[in-house]
């Protein structure tokens, strides 16, 4: 399967709520049109600000090309959706002699983190590169464990300490690892726990100045991992992350069971941050790199 079938498969639910609706209104152009599609765009989680600037555009478009046909409006505005996600620096153009890339993976309890960590590690091992993990939320012996299991299951190492351990000390072992073996990723799972915001920011403080400890150009990558179905909610926890920690990029996981997945449009327009990654399931291969054309195309158009 390519890649846009797995997008397409994925986003499922989103789909079956927006692509027939969006095909018939485009088809039919009723007087409501623009009103119709611009509340479609909202139920789907697209925001009712990112769906105002969809709309409006595309009025004033299909004003400038009046012969267009509904394929070329519909070609239109999923450009424009698309063009709402900013484009990220790709994640590996550092030198070889700043490796490991780390990632520090970071987010409330329960969104996916470390589940995400195991799919990221299973994902850049299927390109050839080397990985290591850290188990740095060392809050929950259960947390420490499943990474564990991922570790067996992809023959990734990862670092751990006992239940309770200093995750910065963690994190440093695992960078201090990776240098040493000269591994290109280091991913490195935490504890969200959001309900302490002081110790949490210390906490990731310590993590980000360990990292860099060896090599301050070491190349840090801050992904937020933010649950889908939880909507526009996303949206504030996303606030909250940003004065805690240097988001750097979103992974949205469990797409596959919602249908507002539009959220991810809203996210990344508010706050300039490129999608880096997108869960669709709980296996490792139901993690995909973000297209944002894809992305559009797949939540918009029905074959
Ligand atoms: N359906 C679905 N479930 C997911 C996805 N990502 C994570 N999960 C599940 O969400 C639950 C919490 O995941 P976990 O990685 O432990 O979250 P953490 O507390 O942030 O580390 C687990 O049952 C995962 O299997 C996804 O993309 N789709
Ligand atoms: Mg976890």
């Amino acid at each position: 399967m390519g890649l846009f079938e797995k997008i397409k498969e994925g986003l499922a639910k989103t789909r079956t709520r927006m692509a027939s609706a969006v095909d018939v209104l485009f088809r039919q152009k009723d007087p409501s049109f623009y009103q119709d599609l611009e509340e479609l765009l909202i139920t789907a989680d697209v925001g009712p600000v990112v769906a105002k600037v969809l709309v409006s555009d595309l009025r004033e478009w299909e004003k400038n090309h009046p012969g267009a046909t509904p394929e070329e409006s519909l070609g239109h505005l999923e450009q424009k959706m698309a063009g709402e996600f900013p484009a990220g620096t790709p994640l590996w153009d550092s030198p070889a002699h700043h490796r490991p890339c780390v990632i520090l993976m970071v987010g409330v309890n329960g969104v996916g983190k470390t589940t995400t960590t195991g799919k990221l590690g299973s994902y850049f091992r299927g390109q050839g590169r080397t990985v290591v993990f850290g188990a740095a939320d060392t809050f929950r012996a259960a947390a420490i464990e499943q990474l564990r299991k991922w570790g067996e299951q992809l023959d990734v190492p990862v670092v751990h300490q006992k239940t309770g351990a200093d995750p910065a000390s963690v994190a440093f072992d695992t960078v201090k690892s990776a240098r040493a073996k000269k591994m290109d990723v280091a991913i490195i799972d935490t504890a969200g726990r959001l309900q302490n915001k002081h110790n949490l920011m210390a906490e990731l403080q310590k993590i980000g100045s360990v990292i860099r400890k060896e090599d301050p150009e070491t190349p840090v990558e801050v992904l937020l991992v933010l649950d889908a179905t939880i909507g526009q909610n996303a949206l504030s926890q996303l606030e909250e992350f940003r004065k805690i920690t240097p988001v750097s990029g979103l992974i949205l996981t469990k797409l596959d069971g919602t249908s507002k997945g539009g959220v991810a449009v809203a996210l990344a327009q508010k706050h300039h941050l490129p999608v880096r990654f997108i869960g669709v399931g709980e296996k490792a291969s139901d993690l995909l790199p973000f297209d944002p054309l894809m992305f559009a195309r797949s939540i918009l158009r029905q074959e």
